[in-house]
């Protein structure tokens, strides 16, 4: 019984060691270096996407952002006139000070934000990229025909 126990537990560690080499042998010799590579590939799309998105942040700083405050009820802006520089970024500040849900659209400007409930604020940013007198408007359903509009003045 003994000598079949060692018999067994020397099959058992030949088996053992067959296993290991062919695992150790699956890892081919270059592997650490192609690793080296391509993690040092990965650090340089790192390290040229911060360079991207501080390029990007300094534009925005160069560029003069001009914040309007305009608030939404039932069923008018205020202001419901406002002016801006051609080509400036703006920033709406819209808050809902109604009752109903609204929201803010230019439409020749591509400007639409998020439709929200009373007492909520929302930003949309955009560029006033033309020149010309816009309508800005709530385009919850009715609203634009009760008076819920005003005019973007781009100049
Ligand atoms: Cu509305």
């Amino acid at each position: 019984m003994y000598r079949k126990g060692i018999i067994t537990a020397s099959f058992m560690l030949v088996a053992l060691a067959f296993l290991a080499i062919p695992v150790s042998a699956q890892v081919p010799p270059q592997s650490t270096s192609t690793k080296a590579v391509s993690s040092g590939k990965h650090l340089i799309k790192k390290v040229k996407k911060t360079v991207a998105v501080k390029k990007v942040k300094k534009i925005q700083k160069m560029q003069k952002i001009q914040t309007v405050a305009i608030a939404g009820n039932e069923f008018s802006f205020l202001p419901n006139e406002i002016h801006v520089k051609k080509g400036a970024r703006v920033r709406v500040i819209f808050t809902n000070t109604g009752k109903y849900p609204h929201n803010f659209v230019i439409n020749e400007l591509n400007v639409k934000s998020k439709t929200i409930k009373s007492g909520k604020k929302t930003n949309v940013i955009f560029t006033a990229n033309k020149t010309g007198s816009f309508q800005f408007y709530c385009s919850v359903p009715g609203h634009l025909d009760k008076g819920m509009k005003g005019t973007i003045v781009v100049e």
